[in-house]
């Protein structure tokens, strides 16, 4: 495996996005704020993200651009966190699978022609499907997914493992949850209800939430996300018996219990349930994962519960939307 150049000119490709925007913080808090390239296809949503580091303006799924990128800043190593989710990606199926399969491509590719030293690849529960055992979903099982992103996830994990054995390429990805975080939106999933729950509850003290209150769903704080993504990127190859398909569990909790759990802050809270179409692709998505491979292989564990993720969130939030009155 190619370790021998220190890993030190990072990129992160949809840096704008609810996880990249968070990651590339974390990431130039670490590694230091001119080795971390910021990359996206919009605006970077705030100072924090502008002001601490490169930005430059990358399309995944032109080569040339992303290419143009890794040499001006000799880059060695990609979080491509570029992707379509599941909503979005039902609602434009063609977008999905040319942003996360050529996207993807591209960027294997270029950091095969590179020798890139490693590569980021996430994953998600999307790659299950409603064959899958849901209670909890076993790291190895059936993958048979309903939605294009799914779709992709699998053929990007496959795709990964490929390129692992095939050239030598060190690609690692974990098959992330519903994220909730307090900076960045997320967009176009359908897990997004755990977050639009936490505005809507401070500013208006009602919410209509968009799968029923009994689905259950793997979730996970965004400052365990962070340091699980940073603990399997620094793992020691070696003792890694998968690559870029890591189950991870944070924490599961049904939409009624986590509306429960933020009344206790707020008592004057009420949360309404009208199901839409992402019901269906929520329905095909097991309730919890069996992490143990990620607990034996890279040590994960989880630190945030239901209780202490909805106080943090809640404190974090009120304090963001109050600075931005
Ligand atoms: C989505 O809901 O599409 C994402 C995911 C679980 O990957 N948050």
């Amino acid at each position: 495996m190619s370790t021998h150049r220190e890993m030190k000119r990072i990129l992160v490709t949809g840096a704008c996005g609810q996880i990249g925007s968070e990651l590339t913080l974390a990431l130039r808090e670490k590694y230091g704020g001119e080795n971390v390239v910021a990359a996206g296809h919009r605006t970077p949503p705030g100072p924090a993200l502008r002001d601490s580091g490169p930005f430059e303006f990358v399309d995944v799924t032109k080569r040339d651009e992303l290419e143009a990128v890794v040499r001006r800043y000799n880059i060695d190593t990609v979080y491509h966190m570029a992707a379509v989710l599941s909503a979005a990606g039902e609602k434009n199926p063609h977008l999905a699978w040319d942003v996360n399969i050529n996207g993807l491509y591209n960027v294997l590719e270029v950091a095969r022609e590179h020798n890139m030293v490693r590569v980021f690849v996430p994953s998600s529960i999307a790659v299950f499907g409603p064959e899958t055992p849901r209670d909890p979903a076993p790291q190895e099982t059936v993958l048979r997914p309903t939605t294009m992103y799914g779709l992709t996830k699998v053929t990007g994990e496959l795709l990964g493992n490929y390129y692992v054995r095939r050239f030598g390429l060190d690609v690692r990805g974990i098959r992330y949850p519903g994220i909730i975080s307090s900076e960045t939106l997320p967009g176009g999933g359908t897990t997004d209800y755990a977050v639009e729950i936490f505005y809507e509850a401070i500013q208006h003290k009602r919410y209509t939430c968009f799968v029923r209150e009994d689905t259950v769903l793997p979730m996970m704080y965004m400052p365990d996300c962070i340091r699980a993504t940073l603990m399997l990127m620094e793992a020691d190859f070696a003792r890694l018996k998968h690559h870029t398909d890591f189950n991870l569990a944070g924490l599961s909790f049904s939409a009624g219990e986590l509306a429960a759990e933020i009344k206790k802050h707020i008592p004057e809270f009420v949360c309404e349930y009208q199901p839409d179409f992402r019901q269906q692709i929520a329905d095909s998505w097991p309730r919890t994962v069996d992490d143990s491979a990620a607990r034996e292989e890279w040590g994960w564990s989880p630190q945030y519960d239901l209780p202490t993720m909805v106080a943090d969130m809640l404190e974090k939030l009120r304090r963001k939307l109050v600075a931005q009155d």
